[in-house]
């Protein structure tokens, strides 16, 4: 969401919590904040990490050492493995909770210093399918709408997205306008979870899992049969329109309702609005992106709005929703191992070339082929193929799927190096190196939010002990390795410097900005050229000229792709569909969130959400144990009888991790079968056997 803070410094003598609120100013919240922004003054000193910790083995208990003592050992280890296994054997998993300065410098260590492009991120598992649908729809990355589209749309659709729980500030805007405006806006949200979402809409369409992309085509199929189709903006604007419109041709309402299990109504009515309203913006994030078809069903989304010219204007468009703080500007960095920055790739060659010179290597100093993504490291493990396996602002231990086998492929690691702000992570049990990290509000840097935002994020606290900035460690360890000229940056201002100058003339151009005009400005959209005045980036993608598309032909590819449905189906022995998500007031894997009573009580734990008819079939009573087993694993937790979810789906919360009291590891009972493009496994459906416990 990209939120604005005031805080205000702790009164002397207390527990050291700075008191938040949010800043009228800032363009994209307005003054508002959420329960996670509000508290966040009282997770930034708890539990932190203060010196670098070593262990040779991980039965050993850890000893802390000295910066100098933790870079020689990196050194060593890293000129040993490039001479004995050469620099695949090295990756790095980062975050989009990195600063798109430790992005750049992480980058400029491992694809262009080492020469591995295993710099992969944990936005695989968040947001590489709307890369991905984006890229292979329009072009290009780079989300086309704005904030401002919320107020101007006329038909909002929420598909696949618990916009009240994971992005309440936007959504706390769309109430708003829902209240003063009750004509002329309509709400519809795609989930198999009735949500504090759905609570909202004029139409909720609580779908079977995993069956997005039927339900797209179905709408297809109604929109061409009541002739809402824009010819012209279809014969100037895009390509490819013969064949989608013969694979919608197979997908009337019955078939697509009874494959959804919803009315052919609900559906008719759907597609009625969208023929009727002259702005749709349709918002989604992981309902549709964590699937095996995530990047297909993005581009079965931006089908829809190609085809009825809904994008390049004002309240209209495809907008994805960005998970976390910074994995815009991540994508924008370059941070996934088949990216290079300015939303560049690694398998082109004049893109190499330009980064190459802009990070003053030699030519062919960066490989030509995409790195391993996430899951490829972890099979990459299980063949012992890497050596040193750095984690950094991320926690996988929790949030990766098959936790098992993800331990066990870790365990074989000769070095893992852990980056982290907090102690005694999950992650934390696997490490041998564990380096303290000075998280937000202790280093300064630029994130960017899904509304293609730039706000500066200066530091204003000290950080504790000896922790550092990401980027100053990844370039610090860049001037040892012998790359003192390439990593000579005296502040995160030069790195930025050098980020957004190898954006120029790119849909993401950002060479106009600086740390001191945001400083001096406030926040920017991009693009923002070089010489672009304050406030003059644009609010939307593609709208002069409008029609227009960063692709070879200048148009749009429509796809036309047949739905597959979920990885793993139900079936006898495993017949219902578990989906992983999140709660309101909880971040991810708990090391922040979890640090605040208010938090804590308000979800006292994790709990799975069954309906009644469910419930009865296993003997489970509100409130008592159950075991929740899939082919992978089991946990055992209790439940939460309701109504809110299908016949046949079950949900758990991802958030409580094994080092948390109520542990409740769901993604061991994840499957890794992912996208083939876009690499993101299917994190929200694994087919799951529920029993009482006795
Ligand atoms: N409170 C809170 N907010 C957060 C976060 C957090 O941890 N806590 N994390 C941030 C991050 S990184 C992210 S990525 C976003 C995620 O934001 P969301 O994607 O909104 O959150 P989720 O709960 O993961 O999943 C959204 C919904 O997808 C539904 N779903 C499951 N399967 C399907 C399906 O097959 N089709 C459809 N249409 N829907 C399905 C689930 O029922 C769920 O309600 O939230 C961000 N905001
Ligand atoms: N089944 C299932 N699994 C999922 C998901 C799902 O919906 N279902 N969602 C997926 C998605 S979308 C996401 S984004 C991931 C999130 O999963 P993770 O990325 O594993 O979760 P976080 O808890 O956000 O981990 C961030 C870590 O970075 C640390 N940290 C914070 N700031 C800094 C910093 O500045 N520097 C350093 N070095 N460390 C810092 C935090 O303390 C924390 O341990 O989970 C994924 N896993
Ligand atoms: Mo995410």
């Amino acid at each position: 969401m990209g939120c604005g803070l005031e805080l205000k410094p702790p009164s002397a003598g207390d527990e050291p919590i700075w008191s938040t609120r949010g800043d009228r100013h800032h363009p994209s919240s307005l003054g508002q904040v959420c329960v996670k922004g509000a508290t966040v003054g009282e997770t930034l000193h708890r539990n932190r990490l203060t010196t670098p910790l070593w262990r040779e083995r991980l039965d050993q208990p850890f000893t802390p050492i000295s910066w100098e003592r933790a870079f020689q050992l990196l050194v060593e280890r890293i000129h040993a493995t490039l001479a004995s296994q050469g620099p695949g054997a090295l990756a790095l998993y980062g975050s989009g909770q990195f600063l798109s300065e430790d992005y750049y410098v992480a980058n400029k260590l491992l694809k262009g210093a080492l020469g591995s492009n295993n710099f992969d991120a944990n936005s695989r598992l968040c947001m590489s399918s709307a890369v991905s649908g984006y890229a292979r729809s329009l072009g290009s990355d780079g989300p086309p709408c704005c904030y401002d589209d919320l107020d101007l749309a006329d038909l909002v659709l929420l598909i696949g997205t618990n916009t009240a729980d994971c992005h309440p500030v936007l959504f706390q805007r769309l109430l708003k306008r829902q209240r003063k405006q009750r004509q002329g806006l309509r709400i519809v949200v795609v989930d198999p979870r009735a949500t504090a979402t759905s609570a909202a809409a004029d139409l909720h369409l609580a779908i079977r899992p995993g069956t997005d992309l039927v339900l797209l085509h179905g709408i297809g199929h109604l929109l061409q049969e009541q002739a809402a189709l824009d010819p012209g903006f279809i014969a100037t604007a895009t390509e490819g329109f013969p064949a989608l419109a013969t694979l919608w041709a197979a997908w009337p309402p019955e078939r697509v309702a009874a494959v959804c299990a919803i009315s052919p109504d609900q559906l008719r009515q759907l597609a009625t609005w969208w023929a009727e309203s002259a702005a749709v913006l349709s918002l989604w994030s992981m309902g549709v992106n964590q699937s095996q078809e995530g990047s297909a069903t993005v581009s079965g989304l931006i089908n829809l709005h190609l085809v009825t010219a809904q994008i390049g204007r004002p309240g209209a468009g495809p907008f994805s929703l960005t998970g976390q703080p910074n994995a815009m500007g991540g994508r924008e960095a370059g941070g996934l191992a088949q990216l290079l920055p300015g939303y560049r790739s690694v398998a082109d060659p004049d893109h190499r070339a330009t980064v190459e010179r802009h990070w003053g290597f030699e030519p062919g100093a960066i490989h030509p082929e995409p790195g391993l993504a996430v899951w490829d490291q972890i099979e990459a493990m299980e063949r012992d193929d890497l050596a040193l396996w750095w984690v950094a602002a991320t926690n996988p231990l929790v949030s990766l799927p098959s936790l098992e086998r993800v331990r066990a492929a870790v365990a074989r690691v000769p070095l893992v190096v852990l980056s982290e702000a907090y102690a005694g992570t999950e992650t934390e049990a696997m490490a041998h190196l564990v380096l303290p990290a000075a998280q937000w509000s202790e280093k300064s840097g630029v994130m960017t939010n899904s509304e293609r935002r730039v706000t500066l994020c200066p530091a204003f606290r000290e950080p504790p002990g000896q922790a550092r900035p990401d980027w100053a460690i990844f370039a610090e360890l860049g001037r040892r390795l012998g790359f003192s000229r390439q990593f000579a940056y005296g502040s995160a201002a030069e790195v930025h410097a050098e980020l957004v100058a190898l954006t120029a003339g790119r849909v993401c151009d950002m060479s106009g900005l600086s740390h001191g005009l945001l400083a001096a400005h406030g926040p920017q959209q991009w693009p923002f050229p070089s010489g672009t005045v304050p406030g003059g980036g644009q609010a939307r993608l593609y709208n002069a000229p409008r029609g227009r598309f960063p692709t070879p032909s200048g148009r749009a590819r429509l796809w036309a792709e047949a739905p597959l449905g979920l990885a793993e189906p139900p079936d006898a022995s495993y017949p219902l569909v578990l989906t992983v998500g999140r709660v309101l007031g909880h971040w991810h894997t708990l090391t922040r969130t979890g640090q605040v009573a208010r938090l804590r009580q308000q979800h006292p734990g994790p709990r799975l959400e069954i309906h009644p008819q469910d419930a009865l079939a296993a003997g489970l009573e509100a409130g008592a144990l159950a075991r929740v087993s899939s082919r992978r694993g089991t946990v055992t937790v209790p439940v939460l009888v309701t109504e809110a979810i299908r016949v046949g789906t079950v949900f758990l919360p991802m958030h409580w991790g094994a080092s948390q009291p109520e542990a409740c590891e769901a993604n061991r009972l994840m499957h890794a079968l992912g996208c083939p493009v876009s690499k993101q496994p299917e994190l929200k459906a694994a087919a799951v056997r529920v029993e009482a416990l006795r």
